[in-house]
Parts: structure tokens; C-alpha cells; sequence
């Protein structure tokens, strides 16, 4: 039996031919900012990596967003935990978990890259290889933080709430130049317990790139998004030949067929961005009210995500 050609094995139907604009598309309304920085970085000289590198790190570094970095709300005993990933189109990835007390995760997970011959570090590992690397501690509970923490432990009710604030996860994913990367950071759901990993820094959950094809890259409720890894399976739909909507429909139905409708009294919100290296992009959720950003050439809009579940 002759060998199957690689176009076999990974048949990547409808390629188009690489999109000649520099994009950005990321999650929620802090998506602006982050995208602005992420074209900023270009029009500087910077490579698609540190795009979307220091687009997140402006989300991670403000206080005023209380799901990821600094400011970021606690798990149920008080600590701030942060998860975080980044991977570039030709596979290389890095991946920080449970890391505690350093305001850019996203930037710890670039070194984990790029000067580690592995792919994740968690807890107390990921803090001794980070101050190895010369970031520095930090306190990340800011008052505010502490505050929205003490009021929860009046109930201490664990109930992930749906559109929070209307951001949550910053996921980015970019193209320029025919390279594609994709970075995702949170301080995950707020009052979870102590140890508690999500999708995000999870690869094929919480992002996922193939450079000849797409990044794609996830918010929401994370254990949901790592059972289907929801991340990994948009990009090997758009490989068979589905736009970026389409593929981002199907995952999510997937997650709808086998989630929500054996269990009626479920509610809980999945959001994706898309980038396909064609240029084909979208933003789509399982419920209303997610957002995401997008930016082509330096125009940066904010859009209503369509959804799966009209009620
Ligand atoms: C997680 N997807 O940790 C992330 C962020 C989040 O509501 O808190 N989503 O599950």
C-alpha cells in the first residue's frame, strides 16, 4: 500500500490563498483596546507573536477588568489565579496554570515558549521559572477585588453568571504577513475552588492555531469548552472546507446537542473568535449578548456576536 500523501491525511479543502491584511479578532468589549495594541505592535515593527502578547497584556495590567491579570476576582478562599496560553502558527506553544501573584501571565507563557523545552507550567514551578525570567511579584487583589470577594462569602453560592460585566476571558487571535498566533488569559471563573484550572490555557480548549489553516480562540465556561475541545475541533472544521462561521456553529452545536439539551436546567455562556489564514474571520456564541472585536488594517469595530440559542 503506497503511503497516503499528506494531503491526505489532513486534507484542507477550500484553501484559499493567504489574506493580504493584518487582522485581529478578539473577545468581548476589552477586545478594542487589546486589538488597537495588538495593530500597534505591527505598525511598530513587531512580529504576530508580540501582537497578541502585548494586546492582552493591556487587559491583564487594568484593574478596572475583573476576570483576567491584576484585579482579576479571586477563587472562593481569596487567591487570584491566573491561566494563560499562547501558540504561533507553526505549532510552538507555551502555557502558564494557577500561576499566583504576577500581573502578565500571557508574557510568563511566551517564556515558557520560547526558553523551555516544554509546553505548560503550573503553580509554584510556573512562579519560580517566571521570577527566573525576571518578572516581578505582585499583590493582584486589589481592594475592589477583595471587596466583590467578601460580599460573595455573605452567600458563598458558586454560580457562574452569564455575560459578566460583558467581559471575561481575553482571547486574541491575529494575522499578518501570512502568520497566525493566537494568546488567551484569564483569571477564570470568579470564586472558583482553590486549584481550579479552566480551558484557557488548555490547547485545543481554549485556543488552538494550525497555520495553514486558522486560530481560533474561546471564552465562557470553561469546562464545557474543555470536554469538546472546542478550540481544536472549529479549526479541523474550517480544514474540511466550512467558513469560519460555519465551523464555529457546528462547535458550538455540538456543545448545545450534548450538554444542553439532555439538561434543560443548565444555562452558561461559550463565545469564540475565529481568523481563518484566508481572512475568513467570525465571532459567534451559544447565547446572547457576547461581543468580540475585530480590526482590519487599524479599523477596529465591536460587534454582536450571532448565537445558537434563540429562546
Ligand atoms: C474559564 N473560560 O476559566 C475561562 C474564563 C471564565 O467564564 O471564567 N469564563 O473557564
Amino acid at each position: 500500500m503506497s503511503p497516503l500523501a499528506k494531503a491526505d491525511l489532513f486534507p484542507a479543502k477550500n484553501k484559499k490563498k493567504i489574506a493580504n491584511h493584518t487582522i485581529f479578532v478578539s473577545t468581548w468589549n476589552h477586545g478594542v483596546p487589546a486589538n488597537n495594541e495588538a495593530h500597534q505592535v505591527i505598525e511598530n515593527g513587531g512580529n504576530i507573536v508580540d501582537a497578541v502578547e502585548k494586546g492582552v497584556n493591556v487587559i491583564e495590567s487594568d484593574p478596572r477588568y475583573t476576570s483576567v491579570g491584576y484585579g482579576g476576582l479571586p477563587d472562593r478562599d481569596g487567591n487570584v489565579t491566573l491561566d494563560a496560553a499562547l501558540m504561533d502558527g507553526k505549532g510552538n506553544a507555551g502555557c502558564v496554570c494557577f500561576l499566583q501573584g504576577f500581573k502578565n501571565p500571557i508574557s510568563i507563557a511566551r517564556k515558557v515558549m520560547e526558553e523551555t523545552p516544554h509546553v505548560i507550567l503550573v503553580g509554584e514551578g510556573a512562579s519560580q521559572f517566571a521570577l527566573s525570567q525576571g518578572f516581578k511579584k505582585t499583590d493582584l487583589l486589589t481592594p475592589e477585588s477583595k471587596k466583590a470577594w467578601e460580599n460573595w462569602k455573605v452567600k458563598a453560592e458558586y454560580s457562574p453568571e452569564v455575560n459578566v460585566e460583558n467581559h471575561d476571558t481575553i482571547g486574541l487571535v491575529g494575522l499578518h504577513q501570512g502568520e497566525l498566533a493566537a494568546s488567551c488569559t484569564t483569571s477564570g471563573m470568579a470564586f472558583k475552588m482553590h486549584g481550579r484550572v479552566g480551558d484557557s490555557p488548555i490547547l485545543g480548549a481554549g485556543l488552538f492555531t494550525d497555520g495553514e489553516i486558522g486560530a481560533c480562540a474561546a471564552t465562557g465556561l470553561g469546562e464545557y469548552v474543555l470536554k469538546s475541545q472546542t478550540s481544536f475541533l472549529v479549526i479541523e472544521l474550517m480544514r474540511q472546507g466550512n467558513s469560519a462561521e460555519k465551523a464555529c456553529h457546528m462547535a458550538l452545536s455540538r456543545i448545545k446537542e450534548k450538554f444542553l439539551d439532555p439538561n434543560p436546567e443548565l444555562e452558561f455562556q461559550v463565545g469564540l473568535v475565529v481568523l481563518g489564514i484566508n481572512g475568513d474571520y467570525a465571532g459567534y456564541s451559544l447565547l446572547p449578548g457576547y461581543q468580540y472585536a475585530l480590526t482590519i488594517d487599524g479599523k477596529t469595530e465591536l460587534i454582536d456576536a450571532p448565537y445558537l440559542i434563540h429562546k
